[in-house]
């Protein structure tokens, strides 16, 4: 049986709650076709979340690595097509560090592309009504960070990996005005995610473009 990392990041910005770790809290343990499903949660701090995430790949020895964080704003599910080599926190990560207009990775690459199906698994998502796109950008933030220095260890691996940022749960919609989704169903469409990738090893043709 195959191994699907799900990793989720600790709440950050004196906020109390991750949709990230609440979605990943429930997918410890859950088999879906053709795979199980382990977690790891990540700290929001700069080196600290590669160095946790690279420790869980070492522990469980995963197939596929699905890197998972909040971006308040999204109304769906959201696969990232992209990495970027900066660094420029638009607010300091819970150790207080804040890095402005520093690579990743000295010497890296610009940057690296998911290596997930991702539109496939938009397809599936779509297919059972959980709202999703593409990304064609992480931020520059510690999400970003992690997905590149996730996708550079790994670079040389037959592992798969990629980041899907997700959506805020109600709870967090303090205002009313903030777009959410119920948990349930982040829960779902990661669930969506892992068994796409586990099954889809050449991703399908179908158009994630958009203005900006
Ligand atoms: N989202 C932040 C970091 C942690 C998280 O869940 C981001 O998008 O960079």
């Amino acid at each position: 049986m195959k191994t699907v990392l799900i990793t989720g990041f600790e709440p950050f910005a004196g906020a109390a709650i991750n949709p990230s770790l609440e979605a990943v809290q429930q997918l410890e343990g859950r088999e879906i076709s053709g795979g199980i499903i382990r977690t790891a949660i990540v700290p929001v701090v700069h080196q600290k979340s590669i160095d946790a995430v690279l420790k869980a790949i070492d522990e469980i020895k995963p197939d596929i690595v699905l890197l998972i964080g909040q971006a308040a704003g999204r109304t769906g599910i959201t696969p990232e097509r992209i990495a970027i080599n900066i660094d420029d926190f638009r607010i300091p990560d819970n150790d207080s560090i804040q890095v402005i207009d520093e690579p990743v990775i000295e010497d890296g690459p610009a940057a690296y592309f998911a290596s997930l199906p991702i539109k496939a698994m938009v397809k599936a998502m779509g297919e059972a009504g959980v709202v999703s796109s593409i990304s064609n950008t992480a931020g520059t933030f510690v999400c970003n960070h992690l997905f590149y220095g996730v996708m550079h260890a790994l670079r040389e691996t037959a592992v798969k990996a990629g980041f899907i940022h997700i959506p805020l749960i109600p709870a967090q919609n303090i205002t009313g005005e903030q777009a959410s989704m119920p948990l349930e169903c982040i829960v779902r469409g990661l669930e969506i995610c892992a068994a796409t990738a586990l099954s889809i090893e050449d991703d399908v043709v179908i158009v994630g473009g958009q203005i900006a």
